[in-house]
């Protein structure tokens, strides 16, 4: 089935050296995917839900040891280390080619090796940029049938090109100590191995879609963002796109299919979503910055997506789903997870496949007592989303208006403010930082400087990664998006969150447009443009009053004076003389401005 010799010469090379039992190359036919589920069941590698209330749905438990992204083992495997960056784990690449070959070497014995062509974007856009996934994984390859567009049309699109990406998995024995997320970027090759979690085995999304992407952005004069994307439509029928980077779990699902609060509804205001973790973003033929969502899916965070939180999400996962480590409810045959519902199942496994008792649920024990683990995850096609844009499947994009930058601060950062110019807006997204959760291992909760949501998924030195977002402004010039910092996390002295969230976010954005639109004054900051207190809508929110508002548009000066500091120490500490003039630029007239 495949003609194009590149593809092939490099699978002889993967099954000489991984000896797979047989090879199948996936069509993206439905009879395909139906045999390979069917043996995925018959396995146990995969749980059948009912067909009745969740059809086409199933479960998948990963290895206890194997629920997360793991930062510390992924590595940027570039000539030189200096290349890799201060952000990035490194590793000289011949010697990780030895390592992870050594690893990977008779690991497909007895096993079937399962060949995935797929496409990151529409088949055959300008956007678009195509990779072979080769696992021994069923449950991959179901879930990249998901996220990504996969089959023999992405075949054909290739022809003989060959310019595509290689990813290698091998699931080998879910070793912990033997697990590696490798990229070669100056080779376009992707290898992980020992694990069996999403983030890790899904080649196509954080692998290539950020790592590798961002690595041919910058060379190619474009960019991968860690980004959802929403069309925002006004009562006149016109639909605004913002772009909006937040760290892994921090709500980009939420924001992307936010339900306007009723009012606005009412008025005919409309969120559709185009895209909830990745864009990739080019200047137009008109100058702007236009935008694709190259997935085809949602890899979401179950637990917290409920009726009244994520209606949309929730509905994306009523059919065709597959959920991982979330709690089965034997009586139904359903799934269940913290904050679905105030049900919980009382003949039910937790995620790790053991009996669970509700009752013994522990807020400060998550992992140990829930029934879902809290980065449990349910991988559901795009298309069921009731509010799924139109231009979801367009080749062309949709233009950006606001790129929104946003974090969980309990403190410093205000509801929303607005940058002066495009490279103050570069230093805005270079200085966020949030309180690390449970989408990566390791310590949940910490404040780590997470530029642009990128650090984990930026594939080069991230000095360099910030000379190219002042690049990109360079040549958008005055058709450049504005940019902004929300945070909706913000705590009072009680830790209480002040600000509503979800539904009611669709007001900060409202403001955000009338900014793009030049239809609505601020106030000059310090740290930028701050709303006047009158132009955020707070009608009908029972716990927003003027005095919490103004509270929540503060912009303290000692806290931003701290905030300085910390700014210059990451910049200095981190990226010492390599940092982009703008941005020490920025950090002096902040600091001239806080005095
Ligand atoms: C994700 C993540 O899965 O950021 O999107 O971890
Ligand atoms: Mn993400």
């Amino acid at each position: 089935m495949i003609k194009n010799q590149s593809v092939n010469a490099w699978i002889e090379e993967m099954k000489a050296l991984v000896k797979p039992d047989n090879v199948v190359v996936i069509d993206g036919s439905e009879a395909q995917y139906e045999a390979l589920r069917a043996e995925a069941c018959s396995t146990g590698e995969m749980i059948k839900l009912n067909e009745e209330t969740l059809p086409g749905c199933y479960l998948h438990r990963t290895a206890v040891n194997d629920v997360a992204r793991v930062e510390d083992r992924t590595f940027i495997c570039a000539k030189t280390k200096e290349a890799a960056g201060p952000t990035n784990n490194w590793m000289e690449p011949q010697e990780a080619y030895k390592m992870l070959y050594d690893i990977a070497k008779d690991s497909y014995k007895g096993r079937t090796m399962y060949v995935i062509p797929y496409s990151m974007g529409p088949v055959g856009s300008e956007f678009s940029k195509i990779g072979i996934e080769l696992t021994d994984s069923i449950y991959v390859v179901l879930n990249m049938a998901i996220m990504t567009r996969v089959g023999a049309d992405v075949l054909d699109a290739l022809g003989d090109s060959e310019d595509w990406i290689r990813g290698l998995h091998c699931r080998c024995e879910i070793d912990e100590s033997k697990r590696y997320i490798c990229h070669f970027p100056e080779d376009n090759t992707i290898i992980s191995v020992n694990s069996g979690y999403g983030g890790n085995v899904l080649l196509g999304k954080k692998c290539f879609a950020l790592r590798i992407a961002s690595f041919l952005g910058k060379n190619e004069g474009w960019m991968a963002e860690h980004m959802l994307i929403l069309g925002l439509e006004n009562p006149k029928g016109e639909v605004k796109y913002i772009a909006a980077a937040f760290p892994s779990a921090c709500g980009k699902t939420n924001l992307a299919m936010l339900i306007p609060p009723e009012k606005y509804r009412k008025q005919g205001y409309k969120v559709w979503c185009v895209g909830d973790d990745i864009a990739w973003m080019r200047v137009g033929e008109d100058g702007r910055l236009w935008a694709i969502n190259p997935e085809n899916g949602f890899f979401g965070v179950a637990p917290g997506t409920n009726e009244k939180s994520n209606p949309n999400a929730l509905a994306s996962t009523r059919k065709n789903t597959i959920f991982t480590n979330v709690a089965h409810d034997l009586d139904t045959n359903e799934v269940w997870w913290e904050g679905l519902n105030d049900n919980p199942p009382t003949n039910a496994l937790n995620w790790r496949g053991e009996e669970w008792d509700y009752k013994k649920y522990d807020k400060a024990d998550k992992v140990g007592t829930s029934g879902a683990h809290p980065n449990s995850r349910f991988t559901a096609p795009a298309e069921n989303c009731p509010c799924i844009s139109s231009e979801f499947n367009s080749g062309k994009g949709v233009p950006i208006s606001a790129i929104v930058f946003g974090g969980r601060r309990a403190k410093a950062a205000p509801l929303v403010y607005q940058s002066r110019d495009w490279d103050h807006g570069v230093f805005v997204g270079a200085v966020m930082a949030s309180e690390t959760t449970a989408a990566a291992t390791g310590k949940v909760g910490v404040v780590r400087h997470d530029p642009m949501a990128m650090r984990p998924f930026c594939g080069y030195h991230m000095a360099e990664y910030f000379q190219h977002w002042l690049d990109m402004g360079d040549k958008l010039g005055d058709k450049a998006p504005k940019i902004f910092n929300v945070n909706w996390f913000r705590l009072d002295d009680d830790g209480n969150f002040i600000w509503p969230g979800f539904g009611d976010n669709m007001r900060v954005l409202n403001w955000i447009l009338d900014r793009c639109e030049n239809k609505v004054d601020a106030k000059e900051t310090a740290i930028g443009y701050v709303p006047n207190a009158g132009d955020i809508d707070i009608e009908g929110l029972d716990d927003v009053n003027a005095d919490t508002l103004a509270e929540l548009l503060n912009v303290d000066k000692d806290v931003w004076t701290a905030e300085a500091k910390d700014i210059e120490e990451f910049f200095a500490s981190t990226f010492g003389d390599k940092l982009p003039a703008e941005l020490a630029d920025s950090l002096n007239t902040l600091k001239e401005k806080l005095n």
